[in-house]
């Protein structure tokens, strides 16, 4: 490991791993400093019973390399944490990376040494480390959120978080557990909860709409269909919104699925009710993703609710269980949509209760469990799935300290303010990966992380070959940027006044209330990038090294 590094990478998941390949690819001495144990970022961390990807593997995998395309067989379209973790750690050893990284290594500070060009970041133990260039590869859902709940210290049983949960088996047969919070983490962990304890209490404070994952194990011929085409498929992904390829095996070939990506998707309001619950019979609740105006008209998307709702009811025995389980106060598509295996039938079983936070808060957690404004409930386990202080939470923990020792903090009291979300003025040679401003979040991670280390790397060489020193934006391409990022988010249900959520940071008290990923589509946005690096980066200030 180089003592000298060119770059140093903080963060050894999807993102950090490709930054050292790709930099190391350019001959730099890069240096990756990972807090966690060993590489996986969000996967070497969530690993909650029911913890599952919601983008099929075949999509949600690396393209860099055609070899690993072909030698890697996913067990599953949908992956589970244990098979995505397995993949990372594949990678790691394929392409040798741990020999550049450093484990176990909690990044606690960053500053800009102005007179050096250069960054000076200062780990946990102590240990002081120096580069020109620095990549933030600290991932989008990677700081939990735990709420302060009153008492919470008091509780007397074992504690857990999804995101951060126990490397070995947790037993939780005949345990009284309770679980806080019914977003993604809690509805994958609530049916395996429910299986494992001997009763198992849900404290749900807003309702969430979820609907049945794709659960088929992977078909050889299906693996054999990708691998034939994965070139083809790529390039779908570039040229999808959300960066993913709409190529069906067998149905069609590439060509068609470019046909029928440009094709529009069906609207809600074109059908009769009588055609709209026939859909609904044969195709169950996820086909009301499907119709393209529940996510931008009011009129469509209160319909979609409402028949959601009707069919839930339809689900759950006990019809007012059922009614505390129905989203009323907002739409689909407000929030990321929830993909379950079980979810509402767990509500049938013997052994589990649901607890509506809206009609009987929390009060305090006590030695013995949770008191709500109702009653007291005895736990032996406590599980936090309450989320994460999404896409800033890690940048700004990292104390990020620019020009002049200006806090980002500082910089992003009014919610964060980048160019592209690849980088902030005032912090040169400083990047992000998947930083707020990009699609990140709204688009197939690893398609997006890919785009990003390239941009990256290639900015790096642009640097180098010119005998530059920084590069940073203009602060007025981050004003045009944040206002472009803001205009297009409007009018969607992402930003609906009744919507909150994590993409507008609403889950953290006090955090300001900004559409932070870019929902203007993928494609639009790497354009964006390519011309900004085609015309020799107009859009930023290069300085020449000192
Ligand atoms: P989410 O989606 O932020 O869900 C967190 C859940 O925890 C949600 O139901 C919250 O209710 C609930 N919550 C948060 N704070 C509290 C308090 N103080 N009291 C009660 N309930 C609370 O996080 P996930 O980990 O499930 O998923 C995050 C992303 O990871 C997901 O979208 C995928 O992209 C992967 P609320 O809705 O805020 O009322």
């Amino acid at each position: 490991m180089s003592d000298q590094p060119d770059v140093l990478v903080v963060g050894a998941g999807f993102a950090g791993m490709y930054a050292l390949h790709r930099l190391r690819s350019q001959r730099l001495n890069v240096k990756v400093l990972e807090a966690g144990g060993d590489v996986g970022g969000t996967w070497y961390w969530n690993r909650y019973p029911g913890a599952r990807c919601d983008v099929p593997s075949l999509e949600y995998s690396y393209g860099f390399s055609p070899e690993l395309e072909q030698e890697w067989d996913w067990p599953e379209v949908f992956s589970a944490q244990t098979d995505i973790l397995r993949y990372a750690n594949h990678v790691a050893d394929r392409f040798d990376l741990r020999r550049d990284m450093q484990f176990n290594t909690r990044v606690v500070a960053i500053e800009y040494v102005e007179e050096a060009q250069r960054w000076r970041l200062t780990t946990e133990a102590g240990e002081c480390l120096q580069a020109p260039f620095v990549v933030m590869a600290t991932g989008c859902l990677s700081v939990p959120n735990k709420p302060r709940i009153d008492g919470a210290e008091r509780f007397q049983g074992a504690v857990y978080h999804t995101a951060t949960w126990p490397k070995e088996p947790v037993d939780l047969a005949g345990k009284r557990v309770g679980i806080i919070g019914t977003g993604s983490s809690g509805v994958q962990a609530i049916p395996e909860l429910a299986r494992q304890a001997g009763h198992l209490t849900v404290f749900q404070r807003s309702p969430v709409y979820t609907v049945p994952a794709n659960r088929k194990p992977m078909r050889a011929a299906v693996q054999q269909e990708f691998r034939d085409h994965y070139r083809e498929i790529r390039a779908l992904q570039q040229a999808n919104a959300g960066g993913v390829s709409a190529f069906r095996p067998f149905r069609n070939k590439p060509d068609d699925a470019v046909a029928r990506g440009a094709r529009a998707l069906p609207r809600l309001l074109d059908l009769t009710q009588e055609q709209r619950h026939e859909v609904m019979a044969q195709y169950g609740l996820g086909a009301l993703l499907g119709f393209r105006d529940i996510y931008s008209d009011a009129e469509a998307n209160e319909i979609a609710n409402e028949l959601y709702r009707e069919t839930v009811r339809g689900m759950i025995q006990d019809p007012a269980v059922a009614e505390r389980l129905l989203p009323k106060d907002y739409g689909l598509g407000c929030k990321r949509q929830v993909l379950d295996r079980d979810f509402h039938a767990t509500f049938n079983r013997d052994n589990v209760t649901l607890v509506d936070l809206a009609e009987t808060p929390i009060e305090s957690i006590t030695e013995r469990g949770i008191r709500t404004s109702a009653a007291q409930h005895d736990l032996d386990v406590l599980v936090y799935a309450t989320g994460f202080d999404a896409m800033t939470g890690a940048l700004l923990k990292a104390n990020i300290r620019g020009r002049g020792g200006r806090p980002l903090a500082d910089k992003w009291r009014y919610g964060p303010v980048t160019y592209l979300g690849l980088q902030m003025a005032d912090f040169p040679n400083l990047f992000t990966v998947t930083g707020p401003g990009s699609p990140s979040v709204l688009c197939n991670m690893l398609v997006a992380i890919e785009q990003h280390v390239n941009w990256i790397a290639d900015c790096i060489d642009h640097v180098h070959a010119n005998g530059l020193g920084t590069i940073e934006p203009r602060p007025e391409s981050e004003e045009t940027w944040i206002a472009h990022v803001n205009e297009v988010a409007q009018g969607t249900m992402y930003t609906a006044p009744s919507c909150n959520s994590w993409y507008l940071g609403a889950n953290i008290p006090g955090k300001p209330r900004i559409f932070m990923p870019y929902v203007g589509g993928y494609p639009r946005y790497r354009e964006h990038c390519e011309r900004e690096a085609a015309g020799g980066y107009p859009g930023f200030v290069l300085q020449q090294a000192l």
